[in-house]
């Protein structure tokens, strides 16, 4: 073997082994993306992952002169504004795939649940937000709540 063929043995072992390892740290990144990806799709009331967009809710928690309320505003229908209301009502159909997008503007801590549906923010500071996205399984008119402030509440109907 001549010189020349070995520098060049030597060299193609060297790219062979980095390009291994360049491999080897894709799949890595790729299946711990791909991990937090599909288990971000899994609705809290189900246990796979649903493709699709959900229809979308925005809660705020804000308080006024009678207490903290939720101020609610959709993506459906077009409607995209928020409209304060002691107790807001929000509408869906059975089967729909939802997400609350729950953000707190009030300078003490609230928290948005729904039992039936497994729903259940933690305690959110000034401006601290957190989605949840779940299922519309069952129908029926049920509450979601503050368990900090019981007097804060909506209806989720689900027809
Ligand atoms: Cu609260």
């Amino acid at each position: 073997m001549s010189c020349n063929q070995l520098v060049k043995q030597k060299h193609q072992t060297k790219l062979g082994r980095n390009t291994i390892l360049t491999i080897t740290g894709i799949v890595v990144l790729c299946s711990v993306g791909g991990y937090y990806i599909v288990n971000s799709m899994i609705p809290v009331n189900a246990t796979s992952p649903v493709f699709g967009a959900p229809a979308n809710f925005y809660v705020k928690s804000i308080p006024t002169q009678h207490g903290p309320i939720f101020a609610l505003s959709s993506t459906k229908g077009g409607k995209n504004s928020f409209t304060p209301s002691q107790k807001p009502i929000v509408s869906v159909s059975r089967g729909e795939l939802i997400s609350f997008h729950m953000i707190n503007q009030d300078n003490q801590k609230h928290n948005l649940n729904m039992n039936e549906f497994n729903v259940h923010t933690k305690d959110l500071s000034y401006f601290e937000s957190q989605s949840i996205t779940f299922i519309a399984d069952k129908t029926g008119e049920f509450t979601f709540h503050c368990t900090l402030h019981p007097e804060m509440s909506g209806t989720f109907i689900v027809k």
